[in-house]
This record gives structure tokens, C-alpha cells and sequence, in this order.
């Protein structure tokens, strides 16, 4: 099926969009979101559910004039664009395995081309408005790729021009961080006057990408975005006219998945919000009663601790005053903790805005490299935001996080020192007005050890524990005493008496074999219930089990050292 003209055919619509989506209750990882929304059908069945017909082609006059479904652009018969989406697409690089290059099915994203109508995802009480849009500032869209699909970065661009009031959009500065092939960017210059193509001559990561971009976008307002996205109907005018009401801040659309397998579009919940793990690992979160309570429509602005990163809005000014993004990340990562993070502490503020719609490929893995490899790259980029912004809170990135701890992050005083500058709130600020439900983790992680050899879980279930040699690693070797007296392995299971042994086993409240008080002066970790102390029974051969508390005696005294 050749791209674009097929669509053509079936463009009318036929059905109203839908309202009555079905918003999951409980979502805490974007997988999740992925399983309770509306399904769509497939790509060729469009015209079933489409948006609202406004940025519809109505006349085969009009038709024939719209440069990104027709091949040419002709006024007049005059050329104008000869921008040639189907050629253009034909030459993005290929591999037999459609999933291969971009993680997502890149034969179907050809076949739907350069456009496509999609659901109007809002909630319909967005459409009866009582904004007023005829004062918003312009903006500029800044979008960074790397090695994109043709079919999915063209059809982002071109969702943008179509979906975008004109007088709203005053550039579209693309990116490419030195993609294989140069033309991918280049050639989309052709497709509208308002397209500035940058390269970079070495690869940068979106952070630096963005940065570029930032520098040569004319815009009151940046907004970034991904390069495999579909922007629905008046995607852009709730997010500007949040910011002319509450100028610093970052204002994001709520994201619509599309399927990395089929490209299907599907409606996200706008009952979720940003959050984060202590790993640092961005997930969805459920609103709560207070979140719920604190917004009387469902059109009002949601509250977030976190953006995911892509996708969003703010003003120019803001955006630079507020030290734009951390020039020492690589690659992909950390950056929306950091923007999200300084935002609250800093005086600005993050929103979602449920009328404001953007579809996103969400993709299983990275199609892409890391030059200094994935893990590595993402532990830098953390690490960066935990010593700048987390204050003593750090600690508990770190013990989720072990590896960060030796990563190199080089000097952190001149973003230590823009915290200064913007007089920002500490991290305690933050968990305490933003994300009060944030579960912080009460005890600290231990080495339990006795003369360097470590109190050591193995990592396994049922499994004798003994001693190891301590290697200040963290993983098998940290534990958490807890109040319940639980002593709690990494992989969340308890120390158990089994006979004269140690076990790692489930955790069970009220299991009284899994219960050691530590007596700090006595060094000894003491389980009351079957009188018994945890011993070292015979150090030659790193045995450790249960047996008298012998008080004199040192194979009873542990060291607990906090890691
Ligand atoms: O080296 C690179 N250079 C780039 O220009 C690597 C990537 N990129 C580009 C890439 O082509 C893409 O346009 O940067 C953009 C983001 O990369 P993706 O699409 O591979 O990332 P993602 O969608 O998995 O990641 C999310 O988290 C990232 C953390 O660094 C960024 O903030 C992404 O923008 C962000 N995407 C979204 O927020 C969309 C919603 C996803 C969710 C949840
Ligand atoms: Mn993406």
C-alpha cells in the first residue's frame, strides 16, 4: 500500500469520536497504561475512529493542495514544495526485520506515511472551553532525533504543521545528533518554510541536542518533543494559555500511547500523574484523594512531581534563567528528573494538562547505542541528579542504585552553584509539598560483618547463608534491620532460623523465627524467641547459624556499618 494515498480514500468520517474511555484506577508503570485504554483498531481501519474533522481535507480540491499527503505541492499549478513524502520514505535505511532498526514496527509506520487521522482523545469537557485562546504566545517546536524512522519523524513534523495554528508556530527546529544518514533531516527542509535543520558533527545525546535546538529556536515559548510522535486536535493552546496564566513552569500534554508493534493509537488515563523510584526510574502514578480533591473539572491542570521528559512546554526565558538542562548528560536519561526536580525546588511548578494530547511510541528497548553502554550512562546521568538535588536523600538513590556509587560524574559546582543562585527549597521541601506519598524507606541499608567477613544472603531462596569475604558492593551483602526486626535481604527476603541454621526465606509478619533484635552494645543479633544469638559456628569454613549468646565469647559480636 503506498503511503498517504490510501488513506486518502477513506478519510470521510464515519463515526463520532468516543468519550466513555476507560480510566484505570490503579497505575503505577506505564505498562500498565498501555493495558487499560481504549483499544483502536488497526492502522488501516482509521477512518472508523478519527478525530474531529477539522484538519480534514473536505474537497478533492483540497486534496490536491495539501503538501503532506499529495506527493507534490502545486498552487496554482505552481510549484511549491517538492517535497515527495513516498520517495522520501522509501530511502530511510531498512532491514528485513521491521522492528529491528527502531524498536517499533517501521513497515507499518511506512504504510500509514505521513499522516493519519487519529482519535480526539480529550476528555469531552475539553471541548466546551472557557479559555480564551485569541492572546497566546508562539512557540517553537524543538524536536532532537537519532537515526528516526523517515515515515515516524515525517509524520511528527507533519502533525505539528497540520495540528498547529500557524500564527501559534513560529519554527520547527529539528535536531539531527549525527544520524548515519545525513538526508533524513536535511531533505525536510523542503517541506515547509518554517523547518530549520541542525546536525551535529559528533553524536550529543538529546540533552545537548535540546540545548542546540533551544539556542536557535525564535519562539517565546520552546516545546519539545519526541521525533515518533502524532500531536491530536488543538494539542498546543492549553499548554501556551497555562503558561500565559503562570508564566515559569513546564506544562506537558497527557502522552497517548501509540504500539510499537502495530502503530495503533490508543487513549492514555488522565487519572495518572509523574513519579519516580529511589533507583531513579520514572513511573506512572495514581492520583490521589488529595490530588483528586484539589481539581473540581476535568479539564484543571493535574499536579505532577515529574515529567517523563519528552514532551512539554515553557517559556523561553524561564527555561534559560532556570540553567536549561545539565550539559554534562549523555545520551538519553536523568535530564527529566533534573528539569523536574529544579522546577519545584526553584519556584516553578510542573503540569499536565488533560486537554492537551500528544501520541508517543512508547518502545520496549532502546534501538539505539550508548557509547559508554547503557547502564553506565544511565548511573551518570543520576548520579548528577542526586548530588545536586537530593541532599542527604541521596544516600537512598545510591542504595538503590549501588553502581552509581562509582560512577564519574566529574564537577558538579557550577549546577551546585544554580541552585544557589535561584535560592531554591531542599529536596525535604520538595517530598513534603510535591509528592508527600512518596514512600520513604525508614531504614538504611547494613553490612553485618565479623572481622571483614560479610553476613552474605547468596542471593538465594532456602539457601544456607554464610560468610563472604566483604567486597563493598552492596548486592547480597546489604541488608535492612528493620523495626519489625526483620533482618531484610536486597531481594526482599527475611533471615531465617532453620534448625541451627540461617535461611533466606519469604518474609512473614508474626514469623517468629525471622525476628533479631541488634543489641548495639552487645554487638550481638539476639532472637528472643528461641533464646539463640546469630553465630559465626566455625570461621575456617565461613559457617554461620544459630547458638548460645555467649557474651564473652566474639564470635556473637557483629559490626553493623551502614552503607
Ligand atoms: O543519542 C540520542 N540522541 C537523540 O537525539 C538519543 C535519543 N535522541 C532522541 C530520540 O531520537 C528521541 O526523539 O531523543 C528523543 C528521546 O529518546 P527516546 O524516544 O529513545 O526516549 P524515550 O521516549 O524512551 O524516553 C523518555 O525519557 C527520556 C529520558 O532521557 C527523554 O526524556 C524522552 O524525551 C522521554 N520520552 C517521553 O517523555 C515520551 C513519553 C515516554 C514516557 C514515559
Ligand atoms: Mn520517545
Amino acid at each position: 500500500m503506498p503511503s498517504g494515498s490510501s488513506v486518502l480514500i477513506s478519510l470521510k468520517p464515519t463515526i463520532e469520536p468516543k468519550t466513555d474511555f476507560i480510566f484505570p484506577q490503579n497505575v503505577n508503570d506505564h505498562n500498565v497504561v498501555h493495558q487499560n485504554v481504549l483499544k483502536m483498531e488497526s492502522p488501516e481501519n482509521y477512518n472508523k475512529h478519527i478525530a474531529g474533522n477539522k484538519d480534514m481535507p473536505q474537497t478533492e480540491e483540497e486534496l490536491y493542495h495539501d503538501p503532506y499527503l499529495k506527493v507534490k505541492y502545486r498552487v496554482d499549478q505552481t510549484i511549491v514544495s517538492t517535497f515527495d513524502a513516498q520517495e522520501y520514505i522509501k530511502n530511510s535505511a531498512h532491514d528485513s526485520d521491521p522492528m529491528k532498526l527502531n524498536s517499533f514496527d517501521q513497515s507499518q509506520s511506512d504504510k500509514i506515511g505521513s499522516f493519519r487521522q487519529i482519535i480526539d482523545s480529550r476528555h469531552y469537557s475539553c471541548a466546551a472551553r472557557a479559555e480564551d485562546w485569541s492572546n497566546l504566545p508562539s512557540s517553537s517546536i524543538i524536536m532532537t532525533f537519532y537515526n528516526e524512522a523517515r515515515s515516524a519523524l515525517l509524520r511528527s513534523v507533519v502533525s505539528v504543521l497540520k495540528r498547529t495554528p500557524s500564527h501559534l508556530l513560529t519554527d520547527i527546529v529539528l535536531v539531527d545528533d549525527c544520524s548515519d544518514d545525513p538526508d533524513t533531516g536535511r531533505l525536510l527542509k523542503g517541506l515547509d518554510p518554517k523547518i530549520k535543520v541542525l546536525r551535529n558533527i559528533e553524536r550529543q545525546g538529546l540533552v545537548r541536542s535540546r540545548i542546540y535546538g533551544a539556542l536557535n529556536a525564535a519562539g517565546e515559548v520552546l516545546t519539545f518533543l519526541d521525533s515518533h510522535i502524532e500531536c491530536n486536535v488543538d494539542w498546543l493552546q492549553p499548554l501556551l494559555f497555562q503558561l500565559t496564566q503562570k508564566p515559569r513552569g513546564i506544562v506537558s500534554p497527557v502522552i497517548d500511547p501509540i504500539k510499537a508493534e502495530n502503530l495503533e493509537y490508543r487513549v492514555a488515563s488522565s487519572n495518572i500523574k509523574g513519579g519516580f523510584t529511589w533507583a531513579l526510574h520514572f513511573t506512572w502514578v495514581s492520583l490521589t484523594e488529595q490530588d483528586n480533591q484539589k481539581r473540581t473539572k476535568d479539564s484543571d491542570p493535574i499536579v505532577t512531581p515529574m515529567i517523563a521528559g519528552g514532551l512539554f512546554s515553557i517559556e523561553k526565558k524561564w527555561f534559560f534563567e532556570s540553567g536549561g538542562y545539565d550539559m554534562n548528560m549523555d545520551i538519553w536519561g536523568g535530564e527529566n528528573f533534573e528539569i523536574s526536580f529544579k522546577n519545584w525546588m526553584c519556584g516553578g511548578y510542573l503540569y499536565i494538562m488533560p486537554c492537551s494530547r500528544v501520541g508517543h511510541i512508547f518502545r520496549k528497548k532502546h534501538p539505539y547505542t550508548f557509547p559508554d553502554g547503557n547502564g553506565r550512562t544511565y548511573s551518570k546521568n543520576t548520579k548528577l541528579v542526586a548530588e545536586i538535588w537530593m541532599d542527604d536523600y541521596k544516600e537512598l538513590f545510591y542504595q538503590n542504585r549501588a553502581s552509581a556509587r562509582y560512577s564519574e560524574v566529574g564537577d558538579v559546582s557550577s549546577r551546585r552553584e544554580l541552585r544557589e543562585r535561584l535560592q531554591c527549597n531542599d529536596f525535604q521541601w520538595y517530598l513534603d509539598n510535591v509528592y508527600p506519598e512518596l514512600e520513604i524507606p525508614e531504614h538504611k541499608y547494613v553490612t553485618i560483618s565479623f572481622n571483614n567477613w560479610c553476613l552474605d544472603s547468596f542471593g538465594k531462596t532456602e539457601y544456607e547463608v554464610g560468610l563472604y569475604k566483604c567486597h563493598d558492593k552492596g548486592g547480597n551483602q546489604s541488608w535492612q534491620i528493620n523495626k519489625s526486626k526483620s533482618v531484610v535481604s536486597q531481594d526482599d527476603l527475611c533471615l531465617t532460623i532453620r534448625n541451627k541454621i540461617l535461611v533466606m526465606k519469604p518474609c512473614h509478619n508474626g514469623n517468629m523465627h525471622q525476628q533479631f533484635e541488634h543489641d548495639e552494645d552487645l554487638e550481638t543479633l539476639y532472637n528472643s524467641y528461641n533464646d539463640v544469638c546469630v553465630n559465626v559456628l566455625n570461621f575456617k569454613s565461613r559457617v554461620v547459624g544459630v547458638g548460645r549468646c555467649n557474651q564473652d565469647g566474639v564470635s556473637t559480636r557483629w559490626q553493623i556499618t551502614k552503607v
